[in-house]
């Protein structure tokens, strides 16, 4: 259900400025997008995969959704877009709301303020992997490039078991080794997709310019992509317009959330049809990252751009090298926004991996994320001028806080072996340099010799294995953000910060009351410190820590009600329901 407000927003640039609203059932609905295995999966309104959105720059969008799991708590986050003054909007359950629990109503309402390529998603413990996840357009009325017709493509990986089980398999002891789930590694994907799908058929009409949002809504490895035939030109990234970059003919590499925004000149001549190849990026799975080779894994998906019906579709491309373009050091942001300088606090994060109790998890300058028992923007809300204090968003969230219009560079480390795409809520950021594979997991602090006058903005940098990368943005966008690995099983395990910007210039913001309703019926506090303390905010000491063992395990995603345990985020004990976990547990139990 859609639509389209006629109420006109007083604003004299954005003549047609409008609101647009949608009312969404979130469902359980059965597909098959690899043709090999039917399966529940999260969609809206009884579709899958989920709408697309598409709104004008100065819009107001609303969405309402209501949750019809029955068995699993919910909610939505808008990747890339930033929440100006909005930040109860952001979506992520722990730190922006709480988990939408089934039968609850939720209302996500804000302006569009930025342009290009976004998407949106469940940030609910883990659940997008199981559908819950789209694209979102916004449009630019200045847009600087002509084109003639305009498509989305969406890319990611694929599983045949559900996000609860395969987090429990994660985030347990259990001695499991069955194909693609391993103990103590991310569960492998078992398939590729292309817009939820596979073998897709994209008619295209000869001597046409196509922009293609491209958008990667995978769980956990990257995928590079190729367009047969049919060089293409950068004109965005991650929401930032760029100068027009001519790439020819390059392998296009996405990390899971990032977005690029293509041009592509089809062909005068109807007399053929084009192969478009994606592949998982095997780089992050299997040796060297402790993982056995799968026999006959097949992380690869073909499309076609097809002139003619009548043709034959070409047969799949085989690749015996990879080389990846580097936007980093290539791509000008269109506003030409200079180079943030100079900087007033410098922020290293060093991620690495670790075992607590025997469970698989990663740490960010040693502190392994655990949500606490009030969401961190409501302990923000709730304790005054205590705000400003990071003891009362409890150790385990890991929280920086930051003043009011700081120039702020984050330092990111990679001290694991593997890569991961770090994003950052709230900002698209400079990004100054990203380094190679193996050039050092802790920055030396020098500068590459080559850093732009004005560099590429983006909101998810893959960063390398044992290496680093450097950022800048200024702190001018207060609420509590959070700063994270987008894979999925990494956000579970702890591979997550909370950046706290600017909370005594939250000033008036309240929460509204359906948010707060959700938070009663799931059962969690709203109100006061990490722990839930609404009377002493510097008294945190039943804030959730790594020294609690019930903080990791059983940890079921975002199953309702909660597990017993899993309950960081609900002091309420609670019974299991359903013969599959019931079974579980029985045998992890031992
Ligand atoms: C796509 O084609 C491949 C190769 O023929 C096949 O194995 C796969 O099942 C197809 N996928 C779907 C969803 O039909
Ligand atoms: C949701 O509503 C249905 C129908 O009234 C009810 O059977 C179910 O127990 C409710 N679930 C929760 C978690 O409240
Ligand atoms: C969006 O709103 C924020 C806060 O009002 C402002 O700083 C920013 O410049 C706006 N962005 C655009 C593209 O209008
Ligand atoms: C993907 O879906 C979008 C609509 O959401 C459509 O415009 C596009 O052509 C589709 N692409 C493929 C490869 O199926
Ligand atoms: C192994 O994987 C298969 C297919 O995904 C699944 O049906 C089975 O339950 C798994 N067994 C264990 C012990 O994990
Ligand atoms: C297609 O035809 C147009 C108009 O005649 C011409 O400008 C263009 O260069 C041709 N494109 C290609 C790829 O040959
Ligand atoms: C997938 O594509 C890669 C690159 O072309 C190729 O090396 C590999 O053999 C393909 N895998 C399968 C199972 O076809
Ligand atoms: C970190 O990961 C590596 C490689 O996957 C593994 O060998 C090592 O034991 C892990 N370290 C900890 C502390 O878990
Ligand atoms: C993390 O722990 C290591 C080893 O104990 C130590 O060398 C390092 O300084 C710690 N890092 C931070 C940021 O505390
Ligand atoms: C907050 O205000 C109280 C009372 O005015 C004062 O005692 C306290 O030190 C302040 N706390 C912070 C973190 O500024
Ligand atoms: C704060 O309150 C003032 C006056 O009631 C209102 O004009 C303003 O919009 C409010 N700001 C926010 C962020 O709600
Ligand atoms: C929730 O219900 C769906 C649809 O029936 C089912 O596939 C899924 O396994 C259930 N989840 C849990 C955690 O029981
Ligand atoms: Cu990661």
């Amino acid at each position: 259900m859609f639509s389209l407000g006629l109420l006109l927003l007083g604003c004299s640039q954005l003549a047609f400025a409008k609101v647009v609203k949608y009312d969404w059932s979130i469902d359980w609905v059965n597909r098959n997008p690899d043709g090999a295995f039917p399966r529940p999966v999260i969609g809206i309104n009884g579709e899958w995969p989920c709408p697309q959105i598409d709104v004008d720059l100065g819009d107001h969008l609303i969405v309402t959704i209501y949750n019809n799991l029955g068995n699993e708590s919910t909610g939505l986050h808008w990747h890339g877009l930033n929440q100006y003054g909005h930040a109860t909007m952001d979506g992520s359950a722990g730190t922006a709301q709480c988990p939408v629990p089934p039968n609850s109503s939720f209302t996500y309402s804000f302006p569009i303020n930025q342009t290009g390529s976004y998407w949106y998603h469940s940030h609910t413990q883990g659940q997008y992997p199981d559908g819950l996840r789209g694209p979102l357009i916004v449009h630019d009325p200045n847009f600087p490039y002509h084109f003639d017709e305009e498509m989305t493509m969406t890319f990611s990986d694929w599983y045949h078991e559900e996000m609860p089980t395969l987090l429990n398999y994660y985030q347990s002891t259990a001695d499991v080794n069955n194909n693609s789930i391993q103990s103590g590694q991310a569960p492998i994907p078992v398939a590729g997709l292309i817009n939820d799908s596979q073998n897709n058929t994209i008619k295209v009409l000869p001597g046409k310019t196509y922009l293609i949002h491209m958008i990667d809504m995978a769980n956990f490895p990257g995928v590079a992509v190729y367009f047969d035939g049919h060089p293409f030109t950068a004109v965005g990234v991650d929401g930032t317009t760029v100068e027009k970059y001519y790439l020819g003919s390059e392998i296009l590499r996405l990390a899971p959330a990032q977005r690029w925004d293509i041009l592509i000149t089809t062909k005068n001549d109807t007399s053929k049809n084009f192969v478009i190849f994606a592949t998982l990026d095997v780089n992050m799975l299997f040796p060297p990252h402790g993982i056995p080779t799968i026999e006959g894994w097949n992380g690869n998906t073909t499309a076609w751009l097809v002139y003619d019906e009548e043709k034959p579709l070409p047969p799949q491309l085989t690749f015996y090298e990879f080389e990846f373009f580097d936007e980093v050091n290539n791509l000008i942001p269109y506003d030409r926004m200079p180079l943030l300088e100079p900087v007033d606090r410098r922020i290293e994060m060093t991620l690495n991996n670790a075992t607590f109790d025997g469970i698989t998890r990663f740490t960010i300058n040693n502190i392994t994320y655990l949500p606490q028992k009030v969401p961190s923007l409501y302990t923000a809300l709730s304790v005054g001028n205590y705000s400003t204090d990071p003891v009362v968003y409890g150790v385990n969230s890991n929280p920086f806080v930051l003043k009011y219009g700081e120039i702020i560079e984050i330092v990111v480390n990679n001290q694991h072996e593997n890569l991961h795409p770090m994003h950052l809520h709230g900002h698209q950021y400079q990004v100054l340099q990203r380094g190679y594979p193996d050039t050092g997991g802790i920055w030396d602090g020098v500068y590459d010799k080559n850093v732009s006058a004005t560099p590429v903005r983006r909101d998810t940098v893959m960063l390398n294995k044992n290496s680093s990368s450097v950022w800048r943005f200024r702190a001018d966008n207060p609420g509590v953000w959070l700063f994270h690995c987008h894979i999925e099983y990494h956000i579970t395990s702890g591979l997550v910060a909370t950046i706290v910007e600017a909370p005594d210039y939250l000033g008036n913001l309240t929460i509204p009351k359906d948010h707060i309703a959700a938070c009663k019926h799931y059962g969690m506090s709203y109100e006061g410190n990490a722990g839930a303390n609404t009377r002493n905010p510097l008294d945190v000491s039943l804030q959730v820590t790594a020294a609690n063992a019930s903080a990791f395990s059983p940890n079921y995603g975002a199953t309702f009600p909660p597990p017993i345990g899993a309950g960081s985020s609900t002091s309420k004990k609670r019974s299991l329901r359903g013969p599959a976990i019931k079974d579980r547990l029985v045998r992890l139990g031992n």
